[in-house]
């Protein structure tokens, strides 16, 4: 991703340093922070719910830095990159932190933006979990090549691949057996960036959307994104991302390819966070077979 937001030159007059006078004595400190964002849907919809505001990092920034003194502008760095990923858009951020005047018993040539600076970079790392099914064409083909794109995406690390499971369709109308598996992984992408490069795989691989529940070349499905219980935890309940999945937790072609992936997977439903393994006792695996070898 190269798509950036800069703050450049952010500058608050406050007390940080490890000597004595420096609690007491304010000085100038100024910050840069460079944001990592996906830009693409922001840019085509002029909405700013599909980017940061700037002002808010800003101000957040602010705070931190008028906030009570601290020894070490490496702990300051270190809250703005905190903050700023507090906000999902961020995938990853680089702050730096001058302190023109710092003590340091010689002279810098520049007394406004010269002197010493720590610069940081730190990038999300999000728990995920994508289910795959086909039903139609070459599927085995398909569901290596889906699994191929995700995982030469620089943006999401693959974890754990489950078997392939053959499965009898469930809903939807008469429709031949499913291949599925689970791929479990981290990401640094925002869990909208991420539906849409999963929808992307689909198209390639010629889904089309006519019959609800119908059958399809491929369909990517984002079970779960961050970790329950966890502050990465994400849930979404619009139509256009429903995570977690709101069905996921009463299907034995999710959940068992699932725990094969990961068998300490943990399931929020509700209030309550379960082993998918408990879950998937409970449920039973009818339906679900062992599919064929993945192809090489
Ligand atoms: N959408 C919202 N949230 C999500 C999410 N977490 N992941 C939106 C993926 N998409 C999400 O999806 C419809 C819309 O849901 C999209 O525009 C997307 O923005 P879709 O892929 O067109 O439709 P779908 O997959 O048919 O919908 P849904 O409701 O997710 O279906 P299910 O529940 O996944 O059922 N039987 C077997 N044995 N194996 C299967 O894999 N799959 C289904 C699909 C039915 N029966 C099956 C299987
Ligand atoms: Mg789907």
């Amino acid at each position: 991703m190269t798509d950036r937001i800069h703050l450049e030159g952010l500058r608050v007059v406050s007390c940080h340093g490890v000597l004595e006078h420096e609690k007491v004595d304010p000085q100038p400190f100024i910050a840069d922070i460079t944001l990592e964002v996906d830009l693409t849907a922001a840019g085509l919809s002029d909405d700013l719910s599909r980017t940061v505001s700037y002002a808010d990092i800003a101000q957040a920034a602010e705070a931190i830095l008028a906030g009570p003194p601290v020894d070490l502008i490496e702990t300051l760095v270190d809250r703005i990159a905190t903050a700023a990923l507090a906000y999902l858009a961020v995938e990853a951020v680089e702050v730096t932190l001058h302190k023109p005047h710092a003590p340091a018993g010689v002279t810098f040539q520049d007394p406004e933006s010269g002197g010493p600076s720590v610069t940081i970079r730190r990038e999300r790392d999000a728990a995920f979990v994508v289910a795959l099914g086909a039903n139609l064409g070459r599927r085995e083909r398909t569901l290596v090549s889906a699994l191929e794109a995700i995982r030469s995406d620089p943006a999401m690390r693959v974890l754990a691949v489950s078997d392939l499971y053959m499965t009898d369709p469930v809903g939807g109308p008469d429709q031949p057996d499913y291949l599925n598996a689970v791929v479990v992984g981290r990401t640094r992408l925002a869990p909208w960036t991420m539906l849409e490069k999963l929808h992307l795989i689909e198209n390639w691989y010629g889904r089309t959307r006519d019959v609800r529940w119908g059958a399809r070349t491929l369909d990517l499905d984002l079970i779960q994104y961050g970790t329950p219980g966890d502050p990465s935890e994400f849930a979404s309940e619009t139509s256009e991302l429903t995570v977690p999945h709101p069905r996921a937790h009463e299907r034995a072609f999710v959940l068992t390819p699932w725990l094969d992936a990961d068998p300490q997977a943990h399931v929020r439903v509700g209030d309550r966070i379960t082993p998918v393994a408990d879950v998937l006792q409970e449920l039973g695996t009818d339906g679900v077979r062992p599919g064929p070898e993945w192809l090489r």
